[in-house]
């Protein structure tokens, strides 16, 4: 037994030392994805697993990609984030605030389910309530680079990868006897997508390139001896007579020696080169939410202008830099096996092959039924690349300047896509932005904050003519006209969105104490969202407790009881923590010492998180609960996480979130594995945190790693990312007397599987950079950086230090806590 497990350790060193790639930090696959898909929205997941999710995203926050590495014929799918149907629209229905008094009134009366009384409710809601039109605007793909490479039919050693330490997508193959290499990059400072083909021999690089677009009427055009232009215009089916956005990109190319020439057809053939470099710059005619007199054949020149004749090299250094300024805050260490070295579509498969050993299923209780070994646990480094691809996909999607990262991030190649690949802010949204503070990437929540800005001014209009109230409201969605209108369905009667956004206002401000954020951006967005739920929120003639109606508790219908409502749990403590924080605010910037009082007051009227029968916090204010209900939704954990409007210090209320997590059991889509395991972290449990992870891998992980909603949705990867963060580190909001005091809590939920690891570059409110190292389940070291000269209490399972800091410096402790 001795001798075969010394062999065996031999083996797999030998093999590690072998191992390609030479950094874990790379996707790679050793065939091209294919470049069309076969089948349409909605599929089943395996067959959304093929095609276009096989691609490998680059993005520079208003470009995105996707990149096929295929051999003979090449495809890059491109968007600009500002592309979408419609334009600036007020989607208030008419008249619907007249329809408040009476479905007030019907919520309150607590429907039954598919009574006549709900059916005409809802019947009344979808009619004279929603949005005129029902349904918002959809992203839109912009178009396709395509290239031909002849004569490749036949080749070898054949490998495609996404480097993330680069954010570069490469393609290597042999064909006859040369390498070719192909590089593609989507640059933020030099506002273009480039890709650079190179052959191991001179005179060996020859192709044809095009722009293509599934945009009808686009039009193509040659531009000299190099470019190509396409542009065009939205069309919108659901308004065919509406102007739509207008878009232009040019395509310039640039040989290294050998000759060019221009088709007939808009295209362009280089034959004979050393290399050649594309360049791709986009634009459209948005200017912002109200305005899209822009001219996106000029901001194309001017882009074009700005990089002028930069080299390659020049492009590639200025963006590798770009990146790993943001990259590099943060490395993630849980170990390396002989996994590693596999093409990353068959390590995805391993953990999925594994998971369907495990017992528990959606409909069971969480089961502490062991995970298989050959699942995860055999390959760590997966799961730290997994965390590091949701950063990578953040630095991709959303930076500033550009538009936050949407349902799909930035990358959509349907014209009809999923949900119109918008803004959902029932979870969606803000799940997206879980990573941004703890992984050290703060600036990049700043597209967040625009639409922030923004929604203060278009849901101003709403809070008016819906509610007659002052302040700001935001429902269950927005997109880039920034509706706040409630959309879709009944369900998109949910009045609480901007209470969310808030948060995460304030959450910036406790990372990073900027006092000028918080009195010119965050301040004035909270105060005026409070005002919203002080002049809408409503007496419950039963309790007496102000409450939101209607409403609802996202996106759960029966059984047995309406689905329109008032009071759900989630609205209570989104609004509790809304009123707090302004509190909070008003008086760290010492203003509007009476509005304060005012929200103090209606703070208190609240009603308070309920336990009900069976000692579970209450999804309603009724005690109506269903200990088998296990919905994708936690809304009434969000004061678990990401809120704190539930913490260790309420006692039964405490217990009693922890029976509902419990009751919600394991998640189904993505995004509701990606919630579970912030909220079991929080509750301290790795091991169940884990386990959605890696369940979320092996069930809702498509090949090149992006999440699976139903389809294709970006919020599950940022969920996991922000989520395993709290797994190895919490920095709490109120645990202490003093307000500038956080407590970090080091290592709070390190699940078994990772006895050993590594983790620098965590972030924690009030200032802190954090580093830690681990082994055997326990700390063996902490480092912690005061960037602002905080205190901060630091805790590692019930052994805390208090600690006063200076800014710049930083503190070195073991694994008790005693200072080294
Ligand atoms: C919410 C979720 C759905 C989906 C959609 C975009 O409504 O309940 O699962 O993620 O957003």
């Amino acid at each position: 037994m001795r001798a075969l497990a010394i062999i065996l350790t031999l083996s797999m060193t030998s093999i590690a030392l072998a191992a390609e790639p030479s950094s874990d930090l790379r996707l790679w696959y050793t065939q091209p994805a294919p470049l069309e898909k076969d089948w349409t929205y909605p599929a089943k997941p395996e067959q959304q697993s093929k095609g276009w999710v096989e691609a490998l995203p680059i993005g520079s926050g208003r470009l995105g990609a996707m990149v096929f590495g295929g051999i003979g014929e090449e495809r890059i799918q491109f968007n600009e984030d500002t592309l979408w149907t419609g334009k600036p629209h007020d989607y208030v229905r008419e008249g619907s605030g007249d329809q408040l008094a009476h479905i007030r009134q019907q919520a309150f009366a607590n429907l039954k389910e598919d009574t006549a009384e709900e059916k005409a409710l809802n019947t009344l809601i979808k009619e004279k309530f929603l949005s005129d039109p029902v349904r918002q605007k959809a992203y839109q793909p912009f178009g396709d680079v395509r290239l031909t490479f002849g004569g490749h039919e036949n080749f070898t050693d054949y490998r495609r990868e996404l480097d993330l330490d680069m954010a570069i997508a490469r393609t290597t193959y042999k064909a006859g006897r040369v390498t070719y290499t192909r590089e593609a990059f989507a640059s933020y400072p030099d506002n273009a997508i480039v890709v650079h083909i190179t052959a191991d021999q001179p005179g060996k690089v020859s192709f044809t390139t095009k722009l293509d677009s599934p945009h009808k009427d686009h039009q193509l055009k040659t531009l000299g001896k190099n470019g190509v232009r396409l542009s065009g215009e939205v069309d919108d089916p659901k308004a065919p007579d509406d102007p739509g956005t207008k878009f232009q990109a040019v395509l310039s190319v640039r040989p290294t020696g050998g000759q060019m020439a221009t088709t007939r057809d808009g295209g362009i053939i280089i034959q004979e080169a050393d290399a050649a470099t594309l360049v791709l710059v986009a634009a459209t005619s948005f200017v912002n939410w109200q305005d899209v007199s822009g001219d996106p054949a000029k901001r194309c020149e001017e882009y074009l202008a700005k990089i002028g004749e930069k080299s390659y090299d020049a492009l590639k250094a200025a963006h590798v830099a770009d990146h790993q300024s943001l990259f590099r805050r943060f490395a993630f260490d849980l170990g390396r096996t002989d996994r590693a070295q596999l093409p990353t579509d068959e390590r995805l498969r391993r953990v999925t092959e594994a998971s369907k050993l495990i017992a528990g299923s959606n409909k069971d209780k969480p089961k502490a039924d062991a995970l298989p070994p050959e699942g995860l646990d055999a390959d760590p480094a997966l799961a730290a690349l997994y965390v590091q691809y949701g950063r990578y996909m953040l630095i991709a999607s959303s930076r500033p300047g550009t538009q936050a990262a949407n349902l799909q991030g930035e990358w959509n190649e349907l014209l009809n896509p999923p949900w119109e690949s918008k803004y959902t802010t029932n979870i969606n949204f803000e799940m997206n932005y879980w990573p941004a503070e703890v992984t050290n990437l703060s600036e990049l929540h700043e597209p967040m904050f625009d639409v922030i800005d923004d929604l203060r001014v278009s849901g101003a209009r709403t809070a008016k003519k819906m509610y007659n109230a002052r302040g700001w409201v935001l429902h269950h969605n927005t997109d880039l006209w920034r509706g706040t209108a409630p959309i879709n369905n009944v369900d998109g009667l949910w009045p609480t969105g901007a209470a969310w956004l808030c948060h995460h206002l304030w959450d910036h401000y406790l990372y990073t104490r900027d006092k000028e954020f918080l009195a010119k951006r965050a301040y004035p967005a909270m105060k005026e969202a409070s005002q919203f739920f002080v002049d809408f929120l409503i007496k419950d003639p039963t309790t007496g407790y102000l409450v939101t109606n209607p409403s609802h508790s996202p996106e759960q219908t029966g059984p047995g009881r309406a689905l329109i409502t008032y009071a759900p749990t989630m609205d209570n403590q989104l609004i509790r923590s809304l009123l707090t924080y302004t509190i909070e605010a008003s008086e760290i910037l010492g203003t509007d010492s009476d509005f304060s009082r005012q929200l103090s007051e209606t703070c208190k009227q609240l009603p308070p998180n309920l336990v009900g029968q069976h000692g579970q916090l209450q999804e309603w204010i009724q005690d109506i609960d269903q200990p088998d209900n296990n919905h994708r939704h936690m809304s009434p954990l969000w004061g678990l996480y990401p809120g704190w409007d539930v913490t260790p210090a309420d006692g039964k209320v405490w217990d009693a979130a922890k029976l509902l997590l419990k009751w919600r059991g394991e998640g189904s889509t993505g995004w509701s594995f990606g919630w579970r395991i912030p909220l079991w972290a929080r509750v301290g449990d790795g091991d169940f945190a884990y386990r959605q992870l890696h369940l979320q891998l092996a069930k809702r992980t498509l090949p090149n790693m992006f999440d699976l909603c139903g389809p294709f949705q970006v919020d599950g990867n940022f969920g996991a990312t922000g989520g395993v963060a709290e797994m190895l580190l919490q920095s709490h909001l109120r645990p202490t007397d003093d307000r500038n005091r956080h407590e970090i809590h080091l290592l709070p939920a390190l699940p078994g599987a990772w006895a050993k690891g590594s983790v620098s570059g965590l972030c924690a409110r009030g200032g802190f950079d954090v580093a830690m190292t681990w082994d055997g389940g326990k700390l063996t070291k902490a480092t912690i950086t005061s960037k602002l000269g905080n205190p901060c209490r630091v805790r590692v399972g019930e052994k805390t230090v208090d600690l006063k800091t200076e800014k710049g410096k930083t503190y070195a402790f073991d694994g008790v806590l005693k200072a080294g």
